[in-house]
């Protein structure tokens, strides 16, 4: 079980988080109102679809992104968390900052998923100070500029160990394991070889973390690298694979745009998994 503020999470399954962007394409017609319209209907849609969680983010971190000040980031996502206090499954806020983490844990936001694993300062202190669950991810340099030059001599070992070490810092602040999440951050400064090696050995990257993983691989570039599909929108077969591989090296909660496709894959997963060791017990 893990803690994650209101709720008590059963990890012995694959959750399914889904992702509610309060980013400026959504911003492109009619300003912050349709906005919030837009990304309260999302948030509807995403748990009719069955998602266990939502990812709330108002900073895009993915590659070359542009700057949004802490400002702005909680203009965007502050009043969607008013909106969906209460909600009957845990809220995730994504972000780096510990202002905008401060404001979110005002409103009843129930996990912190933070790109940065609590690297800026005063967020440690925050979280020690809070019942919600953290998400540690690894990434290496900064989303401006993070796809020039990733290096790694081991990606595997070196994002377990940065893993391992952020799950110590946060234990030794007198923070409880059962509140902790870790993510080698597919993407963050990875090339497609360095994704693929993490991907096939994450149980080994769980293992070096010694708390749960959460993945993200949902419509990424390694999988448009991967298909030769330019457009984003149009990697759904790739992403619920990719979903699909991480829950059968057992990541405890996948993060998807994508959440009835998903769900599909994994119900599937475990009806076969249930099977075989049925028919293990009849040996
Ligand atoms: C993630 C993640 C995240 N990804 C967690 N939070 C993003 N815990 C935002 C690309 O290569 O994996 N884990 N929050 C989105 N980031 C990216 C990164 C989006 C890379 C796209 C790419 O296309």
């Amino acid at each position: 079980m893990m803690q994650c503020g209101r709720f008590q999470l059963d990890l012995s399954r694959p959750l399914v988080m889904g992702i509610l962007n309060v980013t400026p394409d959504s911003f492109s017609d009619g300003g912050r109102f349709r906005a919030l319209d837009d990304a309260l209907a999302q948030a509807e849609r995403l748990m009719r679809d069955g998602a266990d969680l939502l990812d709330i983010g108002g900073e895009s971190t993915r590659p070359n992104a542009a700057y949004v000040s802490p400002q702005e980031e909680m203009d965007r996502v502050l009043p969607v968390l008013e909106r969906l206090q209460g909600a009957p499954v845990p809220l995730s806020l994504d972000t780096r900052r510990s202002e905008v983490m401060r404001a979110g844990l005002t409103l009843g936001v129930d996990l912190i998923n933070d790109v940065s694993a609590l690297e800026d300062d005063g967020a440690l202190a925050l979280m020690r100070d809070s019942r919600a669950g953290i998400c540690l991810m690894h990434k290496q340099g900064n989303p401006d500029s993070m796809q020039q030059r990733p290096h790694y001599q081991d990606v595997v070992a070196e994002v377990g160990d940065y893993l391992r070490r952020r799950v110590a810092l946060c234990l030794d602040a007198g923070i409880a394991r059962e509140r902790l999440l870790a993510d080698p951050g597919f993407g963050f400064g990875k090339t497609l070889e360095h994704n693929l090696a993490l991907l096939a050995a994450l149980p080994a990257v769980a293992e070096r973390a010694g708390v749960p993983l959460l993945v993200g691989l949902s419509r990424k570039s390694m999988l448009g690298a991967i298909t030769g599909e330019a457009v984003a929108e149009q990697r759904l077969g790739a992403s619920v694979a990719a979903a699909l591989e991480a829950a059968r090296r057992g990541a405890a909660i996948i993060r998807v745009h994508d959440v009835k496709e998903t769900r599909q894959a994994l119900q599937v997963l475990a009806a076969l998994q249930q099977s075989s060791l049925e028919q293990d017990s009849q040996k």
